[in-house]
C-alpha cells in the first residue's frame, strides 16, 4: 500500500503528542498530521503535516470551547480535502475534554469520512474527577462516533495509571495507544501470509453497534498471555462477549507455530457471538522474533 495512503492524525495538545510518539516507529507506512492552536504541539515532528488553527494572536489553544475548535477546523475543509485526497484510512487521535481535541477531532472526522477514508478514532476520556471536562468530552464522543467507523473510547485514569507502570510520561507517550495505532498501521501496511486489507476490516465494521480494538504483544512461549494482556487494555467498560464481528491479524517471528495461531486465535474468538463473522489473518515477520503481536477489531456489540 502507497505510504500516503494511511495517515495518522493528532487533535489538541494530547493527541498531537502521542500521534507524534506513535509515527516515529511507522515512518515508512503512514503519514502524519498534527493539529493543534498552540505552537508548542506542533515543533517537534518535521515530516508532519501541519493544520494550525486559528491565527494571530489567536494562538493559545481553544480555552475548552469546543464550538471555536469545531469552527476552526471547519475554516481549513479545503486544506483538508487536499490532505484527504491519497488517504484510505486515517487513525486520529484526541484527548477530548477540552476545547481543540473535543471540537476539532469530530470535525476533521466528519471531513476525513466525506473524502471516503476510512475513519478510526481514539478517543481518551478525562479523568473521573474532572466533572466539568467530562461533560464536554460526553457531547464531543457523541459527534466523533457518528464520524467514525469505529471509535475506541480510552479511560485516561486507567490510560494514565497503566503508563505510570510502565514508568512512562502519560502527556506524552502512554504506551498503549501508541502499541493500538503502531500495531494498525503495520497490520494494514505490510502484505500478510494471509492477507487482511481494508475490505476486510470494512467488512466487520459495517456490523450494527458499537465497535472497538485491541492489540497485545507477548512471548512465543506462551500464547494465553496474549489473549490476557488485550483485555487488560485501559479501555472504557464495555462488554465484549456477544461481539457479533472480529477481525483478528496474528503476526509472529518465523519461530511461531501454527498451534501457537491456532491458540491465540481460539482465545480470542471463545466469547463471540454464536454467528460471529470472524476474518483471521497471519503474517510472520522477521523483526518479531521469538513474539506474537495479536490485533483485534471487534465489532456488533449491542452496549
Ligand atoms: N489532570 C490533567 N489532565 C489533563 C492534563 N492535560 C490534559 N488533560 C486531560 O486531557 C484532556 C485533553 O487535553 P488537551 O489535549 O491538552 O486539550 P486540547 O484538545 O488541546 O484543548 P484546549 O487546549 O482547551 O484547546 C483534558 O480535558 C483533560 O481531561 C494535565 O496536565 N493534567
Ligand atoms: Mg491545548
Amino acid at each position: 500500500m502507497d505510504d500516503s495512503a494511511l495517515l495518522i492524525a493528532g487533535v489538541g495538545g494530547l493527541g498531537c503528542s502521542w500521534a507524534t510518539r506513535a509515527h516515529k516507529n511507522c515512518l515508512n507506512y503512514a503519514d502524519l498530521v498534527l493539529i493543534d492552536a498552540e505552537k508548542n504541539s506542533l515543533l517537534e515532528e518535521s515530516s508532519a503535516h501541519i493544520l494550525q488553527l486559528g491565527s494571530g494572536e489567536n494562538l493559545a489553544g481553544c480555552a475548552a470551547l469546543p464550538p471555536l475548535g469545531k469552527e476552526r477546523m471547519r475554516s481549513m475543509a479545503p486544506l483538508v480535502s487536499d490532505l484527504m485526497r491519497p488517504v484510505e484510512m486515517v487513525v486520529i487521535l484526541a484527548g477530548l475534554g477540552g476545547g481543540t481535541g473535543s471540537g476539532a477531532a469530530p470535525e476533521f472526522a466528519r471531513l476525513a469520512r466525506q473524502r471516503g477514508a476510512l475513519v478510526i478514532s481514539i478517543a481518551a476520556l478525562p479523568f473521573e474527577t474532572q466533572m466539568v471536562r467530562k461533560r464536554l468530552a460526553e457531547k464531543a464522543l457523541e459527534d466523533l462516533r457518528v464520524y467514525s467507523d469505529v471509535c475506541v473510547q480510552v479511560s485516561l485514569d486507567r490510560l494514565a495509571w497503566q503508563a505510570r507502570e510502565r514508568g512512562l510520561d502519560w502527556t506524552k507517550r502512554t504506551g498503549w495507544i501508541e502499541e493500538l495505532t503502531i500495531g494498525l498501521i503495520q497490520t494494514l501496511a505490510r502484505v500478510g501470509k494471509i492477507n487482511l486489507d481494508l475490505m476486510d476490516l470494512r467488512a466487520i465494521l459495517s456490523r450494527e453497534g458499537q465497535a472497538t480494538m485491541l492489540v497485545a504483544e507477548s512471548g512465543l512461549g506462551d500464547p494465553s498471555n496474549v489473549f490476557q494482556s488485550a483485555i487488560d487494555a485501559p479501555l472504557f467498560d464495555m462488554e465484549f462477549a456477544g461481539a457479533k464481528g472480529c477481525l483478528l491479524q496474528v503476526e509472529g517471528g518465523p519461530d511461531m507455530t501454527i498451534e501457537q495461531l491456532d491458540e491465540v486465535a481460539s482465545a480470542f474468538t471463545s466469547g463471540l457471538h454464536t454467528d460471529a463473522q470472524v476474518i483471521l489473518g497471519a503474517r510472520v515477520g522477521d523483526e518479531l522474533e521469538g513474539r506474537m503481536r495479536v490485533v483485534a477489531v471487534l465489532s456488533g456489540m449491542s452496549n
